[in-house]
């Protein structure tokens, strides 16, 4: 009976190192499907990474049912942030469907989102623009990039000179353009098909610089073969000619039929963000942020990576918290209904905070997406002036009865800790409504996944 029980322990042990070496470190995260990532630095913040990247919905096996996009952010590459929802399909008059790879700038003052979706007047898919002030958006779409025919997986790559490139690809073709100043259209004379310059490329190019040399990254078919692996090309200048330098991320355990990647610097160190299908399963479609070290070898050539478990923590378990602002609303996939936004009252985070709660069921709505059902804590940043009542939807779920939940009154700006709620796999709508006029501001959730697994 004994050693049953040592060997139950053994097995629980082992069980616990393999869920911790797949689950924690990479994936890099977990908690919802997300894909295509494109790491950025803005210059106004060096200590800051961005991961700008495409949603899977649980329960697909495709890419048909893509319709937004999400925002990730880490100080430290441990603790990340998940923005939410920064743009979708509905917030975008041009488009109807499709919401593929993206890729983020930063240009005189403003934050823009590149993204690629299905033109609904021609079928095709066309290089997106939206702004922001602010990094994590949300973005308004301001139209599609002129010019640009079936402009998939775009990579909007600025050189130090401060030209703008556009690089595109789609069904085995890349193609690149210098755009005008203000992104939304192209310089004609200047574009070039790269095609026969990288070996088996399929589609989503990303260009970074090293040594003064411009390295064009690609998710490439082997022999006209699925899965993708990851190859990349080196050139002289932005818009080549380039030359096929192979593979730097071939296939791998728990792939997914497709890769997609960027390659950036953070703190000295060179990363390689990528996406697989270890959180879904199998060949899933359904995919996951992946992110390893990158290392060079003298000559300028990239070290072939097997994509590590322990990622790029060196070791340490990454954590992802759902941060969502209150006051972005519809536009982050919620609702203000009765409630407004006001900036008047200071230290809010974001763009401002929720006000006007004068009316019983006056409320604000935030979303939740996540991979798969699981348990998390809400957190709620607010200011109340008085005690109250509030009713917390979670889903159809309400968190406490009719008469409601008896909220205290708080001294200035305090997070409120609203203790575990059940998240469905997919959208997760959270509602916050008083049932009394109070004098409350919201700032913003926090959602933190637990992983029980
Ligand atoms: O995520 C949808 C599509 O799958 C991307 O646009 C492609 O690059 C591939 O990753």
């Amino acid at each position: 009976m004994k050693g049953k029980y040592n060997l139950f322990l053994l097995v629980f042990f082992f069980a616990f190192l393999l869920f911790y070496a797949v689950y924690a470190r990479n994936p890099l995260i977990s908690h919802i499907y997300a894909a295509d990532p494109s790491a950025h630095i803005w210059p106004e913040n060096p200590n800051t990474l961005w991961l700008y990247t495409s949603h899977d919905v649980p329960g697909t096996n495709h890419h048909a049912t893509m319709f937004d996009y999400h925002v990730f952010s880490t100080k430290d590459l441990i603790h990340w942030t998940d923005h939410g929802r920064v743009l979708s399909v509905d917030d975008v008059d041009w488009a109807i469907a499709y919401a593929w790879a993206i890729d983020a700038t930063y240009r005189h003052g403003k934050y823009y989102l590149v993204y690629c979706m299905i033109e609904t007047a021609t079928g095709m898919f066309r290089t997106g623009l939206a702004t922001s002030q602010y990094p994590q958006g949300p973005f308004t779409n301001i139209g599609f990039i002129q010019n640009v025919e079936w402009g998939q997986d775009p990579c909007l790559f600025i050189d130090d000179d401060d030209t703008p490139y556009l690089f595109w690809g789609a069904g085995g073709h890349c193609s690149a353009v210098q755009l005008t100043d203000d992104l939304l259209s192209t310089i004609p004379e200047t574009k070039v098909d790269l095609t026969d310059q990288l070996f088996e490329v399929f589609e989503g190019p990303w260009v970074h610089k090293y040594q003064n040399k411009y390295y064009l990254s690609y998710p490439g078919l082997p022999n006209g073969q699925w899965p993708e692996e990851m190859y990349y090309a080196i050139a002289d200048q932005p818009l080549g000619p380039y030359k096929s330098m192979g593979k730097y991320i071939p296939v791998f355990e728990g792939h997914s039929g497709t890769n997609h990647g960027s390659i950036i610097k953070f703190k000295d160190q060179w990363l390689a963000f990528h996406h697989s299908a270890m959180v879904s399963g199998g060949l899933s479609e359904v995919r996951n942020l992946m992110a390893d070290l990158l290392y060079y070898n003298p000559d300028g050539t990239i070290q072939p990576i097997i994509p590590d478990p322990n990622g790029i923590t060196n070791g340490e378990p990454v954590n992802c918290t759902i941060f969502l602002e209150a006051e972005n609303g519809k536009a982050a996939g919620g609702c203000l209904a009765g409630t407004f936004v006001e900036v008047d009252f200071p230290d809010y985070t974001g763009a401002g905070y929720v006000a006007g709660f004068d009316v019983s069921q006056d409320y604000v709505e935030v979303l939740a997406q996540v991979s798969k059902d699981m348990q998390a804590n809400l957190k709620i940043r607010m200011s109340a002036e008085n005690d109250f009542k509030a009713d917390v939807l979670v889903g159809v779920t309400m968190l406490a009865g009719w008469d409601g939940l008896p909220v205290s009154k708080t001294d200035g700006w305090q997070v409120v800790d609203f203790g575990p709620i059940n998240l469905k796999a997919g959208d997760n709508r959270i509602r916050f409504t008083s049932k009394q006029d109070v004098h409350l501001k919201i700032d913003h959730l926090i959602v933190e996944p637990i992983h029980s697994e």
